[in-house]
């Protein structure tokens, strides 16, 4: 094994929402895992990339101060970490490199039921309750509201009924938990999902051929989720039309078809899910023998 020091480290979230997630997009990139005994460390077999799993609030500063190369956090706790340094005149800066489209959700603001809520000047002199004070106090300041943020650790939901607070800030996916607390979503802060943060310093010359291997078959995991190979026949002059239906796609292959001269048969790589709306309407443009693939691997 290569000494730690040239092993690409990753922080990944230990347990939670992101978790599984995270592991099996590293694993579809090639990469083979094992556990550590104390479940901290996942080695990897047969590159020298290792992750290590932790709370998702430590992803940030483990990779703004070098410790980690490579980060997977919810963009919400990047936005938080970054305001909350800078507030502190400590500021770090990522390379936020990819959205991942997994651990969708928002950071909203929520009021019981019945408030009034005409915009964000609603919220003066009032109490808002969140685990997001960072957010909240940019929100605040940029919109020129004077507000009080009110901090709580979790269950920030419950803060109304408390008597604790007017307001609540904090994060919905669903929006089942603010129903059940009679709560309703008013306005949005910040739309999130998981991303790849990397380190601001430079990495040495292996080690940044490795992260761009890496990151490079990411990008080809994250493409082939939504592609999707098609073959079909068309009328030659339909052609352009029917490439034109064509989700995503950018340069189709044509072929000639033995003992048709009327018809050729194309094949074409769409990078956009394609829904049996596409193929009907490929249909009524004249295609025929239509055949939808799916992309198991792929590099641009
Ligand atoms: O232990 P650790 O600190 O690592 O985990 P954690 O408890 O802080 O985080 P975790 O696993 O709950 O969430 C990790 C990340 O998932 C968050 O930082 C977000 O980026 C993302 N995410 C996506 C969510 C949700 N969806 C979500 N629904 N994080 C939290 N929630 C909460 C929400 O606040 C509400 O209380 O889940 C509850 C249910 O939400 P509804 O709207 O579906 O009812
Ligand atoms: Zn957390």
């Amino acid at each position: 094994m290569e000494p730690s020091e040239q092993r690409i480290k990753i922080a990944v979230q230990k347990t939670g929402r992101l978790t599984d997630h995270s592991i099996d997009l590293l694993e579809r990139c090639g990469l083979k895992l094992t556990r550590s005994k104390d479940q901290l460390i996942c080695y990897g077999e047969n590159m020298p990339i290792d992750l290590l799993l932790v709370r998702d609030d430590d992803i940030p500063g483990l990779v703004g101060e070098d410790i980690c190369d490579l980060g997977i956090v919810g963009l919400n706790v990047v936005e938080e970490k970054r305001l909350n340094r800078a507030a502190e005149g400590r500021a770090i800066e990522f390379k936020q490199i990819y959205e991942l489209d997994f651990g969708h959700c928002r950071l909203a603001l929520a009021a019981p039921d019945g408030t009034e809520y005409n915009g964000p000047e609603s919220l003066e002199k009032t109490r808002i309750a969140t685990s997001y004070t960072g957010l909240l106090k940019h929100f605040l300041e940029e919109n020129r509201v004077d507000a009080e943020p009110v901090y709580f650790s979790g269950a920030v939901e419950i803060a109304p009924k408390l008597g604790r607070a007017d307001f609540i800030c904090d994060i919905v996916s669903t929006g089942g938990t603010l129903k059940a607390n009679g709560l309703v979503e008013v306005d949005t802060l910040l739309q999130s999902e998981a991303v790849v943060i990397q380190t601001q310093q430079p990495l040495g010359e292996a080690k940044q051929a490795l992260v761009d291997k890496i990151l490079q078959r990411l990008d080809g995991v994250l493409q082939v989720r939504e592609s999707k190979y098609i073959m079909l026949h068309a009328p030659k002059d339909a052609l352009a039309e029917i490439h034109a239906l064509l989700p995503g796609s950018e340069a189709p292959t044509v072929l000639r078809l033995d003992g048709d001269d009327d018809k050729v048969a194309v094949h074409a790589v769409c990078r956009e899910n394609v829904f049996w709306d596409t193929l009907e309407n490929l249909k009524a443009a004249g295609a025929s023998s239509l055949l939808v693939l799916p992309v198991e691997k792929m590099l641009a």
